[in-house]
């Protein structure tokens, strides 16, 4: 813990402001006194930082290195003045200098290296990480572009780079030091010595791997882990000088920009899978830079890599970084020159790997001629370890050859990445429990039954402490006020406020802080689109990336049903609703950014009809990230979770909005299922099709979709709206909407699924017109999510896969 006092801070600031900009702080910039405050946090941070180094060095703790192609960090300031245990002295100092902390935290730009989901969810895993004190590392790809940023214009997504180092990042260090090189192309020369043989990889092309450290501070413990993020830059002396005295300028430039294109930009892409060997690099790019640097800071501190596996707990995020598994094979034996059988041990012992997603389409495989042709080395690697475990399969599994041909690493012309990451990991883990069961028994069934002890799950979570303490100060304030503040180190403990539900005073504080915080978001809404939103209606909000699977169409179609009786029946007796929609669509996916159209034209039509006006808003906020959700959560009253069952791995915005007492509308999907059975089906919405009903329909056929829409005047009426002219005077213009649901009979079952969410959404508004039942569920959710702390899922991944010794223990 920092111990500094409100006066201190003062100086300190004032100091380092002079230091850096050596002028007036009364007439500094906002942004001058932006740098200044994270600059002085940074060094309060570095000395932490340093000790904690030295004491996981001197202990040889065992390391989790957590590597990911994505974290979506969001803001760094105000979390870590949070988790320092110095916001509030920090606020009174700056306060006395006429400096707000808002505004400044509001300056800082959002790090949004992730598309959504399973990048955030590497980001939350960081601070229960260093929260819990465990030896953790995330390791990751410093984007000189994040995920894009999501303008709209005339009711559609255009994209713009997000170029969110323009002013600098105050959180990183540079490590010059610490570069390492990586090497792709050429060829792999094989000879024989003393019976050994030696691999030479040759005319390769070198990329110079530049780390970049952010200190990931952890929870009032004085702890302080890393993210390393690393840089693609030119050998300098590979920069082809003899080119350049040839006066072959371009040619120079041209190898220039082919190293730095590796890490320019985050790829938007998000459950599609596409084969860009560019993307192929990046991968192999900072998992060989990051397995390159933890071995040699293992062996410089003393390590024996006979051990490494006792020592080092490598996971893989996805299958997107899975080359960890041959490039640690590739350096144990051709560099260190252990046997096969040693390499492969030491190698599986060490690597876990998780999975976010069964979308068939979202399956990395590269075909073999792109891939031999990059990372030669690497593809001989893979071929031997396929080559081995087919060898054991013929054994096994005598004659089937089908079922070897489906469960190859190498098959058909691909290297298939999953296949990969299971055979070479002693874990392999689902994100929720339906998740994790659809694993073992469909997607993965074969590798199930062949390795049944390595399937396991770990339901996914979410950092309170910027779900919660930071992003909603006052529910925060009532939760310590009635139960105490041990939830805040132990999450679980919010349990207790579950006996204040049904207390008044309490529904009524609910009732105030929910309504503080919708209007702080109408505020947000009215500044950022000039759209005005009554807070006494239900804020009902579907935030997330835009994706048939979760149907965003749906509750588009939902409100185009409630507008039509509204303008049959101006009068109609419905709870006024303000619908909230936020999500980036990825930039070639032709559906998606239709839906965004059409949210936007719905828009557009229903917040201009004056006889409706009072009863229904509906709004698209623009551009989606992390800082955006930390104003729309807390304020939403219902979460809309509506995903085809079986299709959603998890989500974790279900918990965020569980945890900030927003009631759930759910589909039985992913960890929805586990919030009902946390709260019990009172305090939850349920409604469509469950997991058997739909399983049975993708393997027997069976869904008719003229046949749901005709049976059902509603449906009729809405889904010809989307062509009759009502939403567009182009009435082409949603017409491929029209002939997803119906001529090509969506896959996703949006129609089948509407009368059940109509009628759940009855419920709704019943429950919402009981002001103290509304807020006693609110309050039963707020109580049950502790749970979904990222700390347990973090502790669980930590005792039962990695091995990790901790500073916090009982949860
Ligand atoms: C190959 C391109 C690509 C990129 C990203 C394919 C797939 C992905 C991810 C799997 C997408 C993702 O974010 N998945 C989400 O992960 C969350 C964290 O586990 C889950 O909560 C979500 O349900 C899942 O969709």
């Amino acid at each position: 813990m920092i111990n500094i006092d409100k006066n201190t801070f003062k100086k300190d600031y004032e100091k380092k402001f002079i230091e850096m900009h050596g002028s007036e702080l009364s007439l500094a910039s906002p942004q001058s006194k932006y740098e200044t405050l994270g600059a002085l946090i940074r060094d309060y941070v570095v000395e932490m930082w340093l000790n904690t180094t030295r004491r996981y060095n001197e202990n040889h703790d065992k390391q989790v290195y957590y590597f990911s192609m994505e974290f979506l960090l969001g803001r760094l300031l105000g979390n870590t003045l949070l988790n320092l245990g110095i916001r509030d002295v920090c606020r009174d100092a700056l306060d006395e200098l006429n400096i707000d902390l808002d505004s400044l935290e509001d300056l800082e730009q959002d790090q949004g290296l992730g598309n959504g989901g399973l990048g955030r969810l590497a980001a939350c895993f960081l601070d229960s990480m260093a929260s819990l004190g465990i030896p953790g590392n995330g390791c990751g790809i410093r984007y000189k572009y994040g995920f894009f940023e999501q303008k709209i214009i005339e009711g559609s997504q255009v994209e713009a780079p997000d170029n969110w180092l323009r002013s600098g990042n105050v959180w990183e260090i540079r490590k010059a030091d610490k570069v390492e090189v990586v090497k792709f192309g050429g060829e792999v020369k094989v000879d024989s010595f003393n019976g050994r043989m030696n691999f030479t990889h040759i005319n390769y092309e070198s990329v110079l791997a530049v780390p970049y450290d952010t200190p990931v501070v952890g929870y009032e413990n004085d702890v302080v882990n890393t993210l390393r993020l690393w840089s693609a830059e030119p050998i300098s002396n590979e920069f082809d000088f003899s080119s350049f005295s040839r006066g072959e300028f371009l040619k120079a430039i041209e190898y220039k920009n082919s190293v730095e294109a590796i890490s320019q930009v985050l790829y938007p892409e998000d459950s599609f899978y596409e084969g860009k060997r560019l993307r192929l690099k990046q991968q192999y790019f900072f998992v060989s830079a990051g397995v390159q640097s933890i071995i040699r800071h293992y062996k410089n501190n003393g390590g024996n890599l006979k051990n490494f596996d006792e020592k080092v707990a490598i996971h893989i995020n996805d299958t997107h970084p899975t080359l960890v598994i041959p490039e640690l094979m590739r350096i144990l034996m051709d560099e260190e020159g252990f046997s096969w059988e040693d390499a492969w041990r030491i190698t599986k012992n060490t690597c876990a790997y998780t999975n976010h997603t069964i979308l068939a389409e979202a399956l990395e495989k590269w075909p073999v001629d792109m891939f031999k042709n990059l990372l030669p080395r690497i593809y001989m690697i893979i071929e031997e370890m396929n080559r081995r475990f087919c060898e054991k399969l013929w054994n096994k599994y005598i004659g089937q050859w089908d079922k070897i041909h489906r469960m190859a690493v190498i098959a058909d012309g691909y290297v298939k990445m999953a296949h990969l990451a299971i055979i070479g990991s002693h874990s392999v883990n689902g994100v929720a429990k339906l998740h994790s069961e659809i694993l073992k028994k469909q997607e993965m069934a074969d590798f199930y039954y062949y390795y049944p002890r390595k399937f396991n799950n770990k339901t996914n979570g979410i950092t309170h402490r910027r779900w919660l303490l930071k992003s909603n100060p006052q529910l925060t304030e009532l939760l310590k006020e009635t139960i105490g503040t041990s939830f805040i180190k132990h999450p679980m403990d919010m349990e207790s406020f579950e006996s204040y539900a049904d207390k008044e005073h309490v529904q009524e504080r609910l009732y105030e802080i929910k309504r503080n915080n919708k209007l702080k978001l109408a505020e947000v809404i009215k500044n950022k689109q000039g759209i005005i939103i009554d807070p006494d209606s239900i804020f009902d909000v579907q935030v997330k990336r835009i994706h048939a699977y979760k149907r965003q169409l749906l509750n588009a179609l939902r409100i185009m049903n409630i507008y039509s009786d509204l303008l049959e029946n101006p009068n109609m007796d419905i709870v006024p609703r303000t619908f909230i929609f936020a999500g980036k669509a990825a930039p070639g996916y032709f559906l998606a950014k239709k839906t965004i159209e059409l949210i936007t034209s719905i828009a557009e039509k229903i917040n201009k009809d004056t006889l409706i006006r009072d009863k229904i808003k509906v709004v698209f906020l623009e551009n989606y990230n992390v800082s955006l959700a930390e104003d729309i959560i807390p304020a939403a009253d219902l979460s809309e979770q509506i995903s085809t069952t079986t299709k959603e791995a998890s989500g974790t915005s279900n918990m965020k909005f569980m945890m900030n007492g927003a009631l759930t509308m759910a589909t039985l999907d992913g960890a929805n299922i586990e919030i009902r059975d946390e709260v019990g089906d009172d305090n939850i919405f349920i409604f469509g099709m469950n997991e058997r009903e739909v399983l049975d329909y993708y393997k027997n056929g069976g869904y008719n979709a003229w046949e749901v829409c005709n049976s059902d005047s509603r449906l009729r009426r809405i889904t010809n709206d989307l062509i009759n002219g009502q939403y567009s005077s182009d009435r082409e213009k949603f017409k491929p909407l029209y002939e997803h649901l119906l001529t090509y009979n969506d896959e996703f079952f949006v129609l089948k699924d509407f009368d059940s969410y109509i009628k759940a959404h009855e419920r709704v508004d019943k429950a919402y017109r009981d002001k103290h039942l509304w807020q006693k569920m609110a309050a039963i959710n707020i109580a049950h999510s502790g749970i979904f702390s990222s700390d347990r899922t973090i502790y669980e991944y930590a005792t039962a896969i990695w091995g990790s010794s901790f500073l916090y223990k009982n949860l």
